[in-house]
């Protein structure tokens, strides 16, 4: 029999690679996605014709019980979410209302439709924030530092609560940065590369970023949607933390992007206490010892290749002046 999975978060960046992987193991892919004026599907455009496409949205209870009415899943990944830190500062209760309390609301939706169903919740790395223990795993202490990370341990909790009380088979995915060319363009990594590929193409003259200092355990977003699927494919449901294990600066990342288009990153990066947070996230290094005894996950691309590989995505896309997340270069990212 096909299985079926139903994507929260469809047009982010890991719905668009979850769907993909999901479609080529056979499944019949169902996609959530919110209502607004105008169409936000650049990054599975590519697989209009094959994924079923449901109006929903986290804050709406019922809409969540029709999608599993209609769409039936097996398999439920809920990656939808506020996922930029800086604005969960800035819209604190909105970030509360989508990515905590909208888990209970899919959780309680898969209560009400069929217990049956396995479930996925996309944690982070950043509710351990100021960690305790490097480095860090699925028994480090959380210490979020935002209103995103406080809201991640709510959704990480009630994923845990719900497997405990109801029987659920409920998995907590604590996944460490991870990117690509489909990465949104105001986290650091695709600032940075779309940057470069700006002066190279002669479109800016400089890069203005915050905490160069800051490191994390950055990976490739492709690679970190498997790991979501061997999840709930386990005999038994369970939390994961799943990186790379290897930490780099945001110094190192602009670096290894500048030479990736053979410039001097010193004639072009500024810094600016605008882009400082109000409580940072300094160091992270995953210990994904877990993931790789019990799923067989393992990262493959090194750091410098994923950088290099947005750069020249980047480079492409603007030289030939397609659109941020273009279906024909996409298809081949
Ligand atoms: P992303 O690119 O920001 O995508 C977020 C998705 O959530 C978008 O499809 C967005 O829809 C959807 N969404 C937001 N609010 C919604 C609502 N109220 N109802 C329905 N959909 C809503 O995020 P990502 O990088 O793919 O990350 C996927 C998940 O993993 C997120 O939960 C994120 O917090 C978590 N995570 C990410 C990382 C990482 O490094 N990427 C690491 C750990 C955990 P629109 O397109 O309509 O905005
Ligand atoms: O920042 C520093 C910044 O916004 C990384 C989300 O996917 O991963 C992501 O959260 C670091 C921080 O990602 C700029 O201060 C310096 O220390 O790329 P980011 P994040 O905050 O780590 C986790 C795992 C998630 O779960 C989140 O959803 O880079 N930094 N200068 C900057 N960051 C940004 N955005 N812009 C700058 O100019």
């Amino acid at each position: 029999m096909k299985g079926r999975a139903l994507i929260t978060g469809l047009t982010g960046q890991d719905g668009s690679y979850l769907a993909e992987l999901l479609l080529g193991r056979g499944y019949e892919v169902f996609g959530v996605v919110r209502r607004s004026s105008s169409v936000n599907c650049e990054r599975v455009a590519h697989l209009n014709d094959q994924i079923t496409f449901i109006q929903a949205d986290l804050l709406d209870q019922t809409s969540l019980i029709s999608a599993l009415r209609r769409a039936r899943p097996h398999e439920v990944y809920n990656l939808a979410a506020q996922s930029f830190v800086p604005t969960s500062w800035e819209q604190p209760v909105l970030t509360g209302e989508f990515t905590a309390l909208g888990v209970t609301r899919m959780l309680e939706a898969i209560r009400a439709v069929d217990r049956g169903i396995r479930f996925y919740q996309a944690s982070s790395s950043e509710m351990f924030g100021k960690p305790s223990e490097f480095p860090q795993r699925e028994t480090t202490p959380f210490h979020p530092r935002s209103p995103y990370g406080v809201a991640k341990v709510y959704g990480h909790y009630v994923t845990v609560n719900y497997r405990e009380s109801y029987d659920l088979f409920a998995c907590s995915g604590i996944l460490f940065n991870h990117e690509s060319p489909r990465r949104g363009i105001e986290f650091v990594s695709r600032k940075i590369t779309q940057g470069v590929a700006k002066i190279k193409l002669g479109l800016s003259k400089e890069l203005v970023l915050g905490n160069v200092d800051a490191q994390r355990d950055w990976g490739f977003a492709e690679e970190y949607v498997e790991a979501m699927w061997r999840m709930l494919q386990q005999d038994e449901p369970d939390d994961y933390v799943v990186g790379t294990g290897v930490a780099h600066s945001v110094a190192d990342l602009v670096r290894i992007a500048f030479s990736a288009a053979n410039l001097d990153w010193q004639d072009f990066v500024k810094t600016d206490e605008s882009f400082l947070r109000p409580a940072e996230v300094d160091h992270l290094l995953a210990d994904s010892s877990k993931a790789n005894t019990k799923l067989g996950w393992k990262p493959k691309i090194s750091f410098s290749e994923l950088i290099a590989m947005m750069v020249d995505y980047d480079i492409y896309r603007l030289g030939k002046g397609l659109p941020l997340y273009s279906s024909v270069a996409l298809a081949g990212s």
